[in-house]
């Protein structure tokens, strides 16, 4: 089933039409009623007069993270706030972290790019699926949540933890779709099987799997241990949340919703669009949204995309799975965690040295662990081995509180994390993805 045939199977040319039109209404919605952007497209000497099609896209200046952590919390809506239904936050690199901003009508946008995402993956109405994505200020719960009602599925909001609970829920109300983080699934796998209960005779056939990245050899674990249909879901806050691209059944490429997200793959050296099937990075447009639609946002994730027709009937183009990132961004249990919130952490507590390194580890069962060592300084260090774990803990517990995901700290001599002439190698990220 094609949730919506007449958007997502467009011939090149009627595609390239309404994306036109919807891109020539954003940027004079735009121009009219927010202020950043005025602003941003007086200094980069653009106006709506120039965008007459899609193609004049590249006319248009570039929006980065930054742009939103400089706003916050609410500096780039293009409403007024009571007319903002709903706000989700995640975390930035350094300081303020980022908000997002919907209006009823990107709620509506939301759920039906999630319905369409969950019919790509094969969901009809009448299915049952268990959400088990956080709900709360994350985008995963209640994108999946939105999307799932308004294709008529059966709703467990069963949110991320709790996964002995989980299971019985599985075994007990026998759902048909799994949504959650890749790795929560290998978690729930591992957790399933010191439960005694074969994984391989469970209900769920389909999963629709993301927010972290994740390999074909990741694929194939997480299938042979629930034998489901793993699938990916790719998005992100600054665009919508999930619900950008996802894979169908032939598993091959996620499929952009290319009809409200323009993408654009660039070389982030130079700016410049990559040749066509190269890889680059990643840049969105929404085209339809009201309550915060992004110009040429810059997600940092490097795809490449292609408009070959798929066995499936889309028409729409497809990213392949993401490839890594511009930037030095990890993604821990779900999480985006950027080594620089670690860092401005240690510079403030009194005794550490900014030497540093995070080591990231997935356990067998599926979950990640982050260990971060730190230096002390000579005069900190201490023979009492209660006095340093106790410093241990008062770090973990300042960096648990700016990164919300457990941590373990381990302090080192002076002197023995290793020192670079270039870049420092902040991150050790041991995980098989
Ligand atoms: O992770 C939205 C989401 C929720 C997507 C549930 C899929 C399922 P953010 O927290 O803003 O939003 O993080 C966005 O996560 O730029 C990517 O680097 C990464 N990411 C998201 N989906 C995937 C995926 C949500 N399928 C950032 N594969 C993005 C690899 C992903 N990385």
């Amino acid at each position: 089933m094609i949730f919506n045939e007449k958007m997502e199977c467009l011939d090149a040319q009627a595609l390239k039409t309404v994306q036109s039109e919807r891109l020539v209404n954003t940027v004079s919605y735009l121009h009219k009623n927010s202020p950043f952007y005025q602003k941003r497209f007086a200094e980069f000497g653009v106006s709506p007069k120039d965008i007459k099609s899609i193609d004049d896209i590249v006319k248009l200046p570039f929006t980065i993270k930054d742009d939103l952590r400089d706003t916050y919390p609410f500096g780039l809506l293009s409403k007024p706030l009571r007319e903002i239904r709903e706000v989700h936050v995640s975390s930035g690199t350094t300081g303020n972290p980022t908000t997002v901003g919907y209006s009823k009508e990107d709620i509506d946008l939301w759920s039906e790019v999630i319905a369409r995402s969950l019919c790509c993956g094969g969901a009809v109405p009448g299915d049952m699926i268990q959400i088990a994505y956080g709900y709360g200020l994350f985008t995963g719960g209640l994108g999946l949540h939105y999307g799932s009602l308004l294709l008529g599925l059966t709703i467990i909001p069963c949110s991320s933890g709790q996964t002995k609970r989980q299971l019985k829920i599985l075994q007990d109300f026998k759902p048909r779709i799994l949504a959650c983080t890749p790795s929560y699934s290998l978690y729930m796998a591992e957790t399933a099987h010191e439960m005694g209960i074969d994984t391989k005779k469970i209900s769920w056939d389909i999963g629709i799997f993301g927010a972290e990245p994740w390999s074909e050899a990741m694929r194939k674990e997480i299938e042979s241990n629930w034998n489901l249909q793993a699938l990916d879901i790719y998005g992100l806050s600054e665009i919508i949340g999930p619900g950008v691209a996802n894979e169908c059944q032939h598993k091959t490429g996620l499929h952009v919703q290319a009809d409200v997200f323009y993408p654009e793959v660039i070389d982030p050296k130079t700016n410049k669009p990559a040749a066509p099937g190269a890889s680059g990075e990643l840049v969105l447009t929404p085209i339809t949204k009201t309550g915060m639609p992004l110009i040429r946002y810059r997600t940092r994730d490097i795809v490449t995309l292609t408009y070959d027709k798929c066995r499936c009937g889309r028409t729409t183009p497809r990213i392949s799975k993401i490839l890594g990132r511009t930037d030095d961004m990890i993604i821990v249990r779900g999480i985006n965690v950027f080594p620089s919130q670690i860092e401005e952490v240690l510079l403030n507590i009194e005794g550490t040295q900014p030497h540093y390194q995070i080591i990231v580890d997935r356990q067998k069962g599926g979950l990640d662990d982050l260990e971060v060592l730190v230096e002390l300084q000579e005069s900190f260090f201490s023979d009492e081995v209660k006095q340093l774990q106790h410093f241990e803990q008062r770090i973990a517990k300042e960096i648990e509180s700016v990164l919300s995901v457990g941590v373990k700290v381990r302090l080192v001599e002076p002197k023995t994390i290793e020192r670079s002439e270039g870049k420092a190698k902040r991150v050790i990220d041991k995980r098989t993805l």
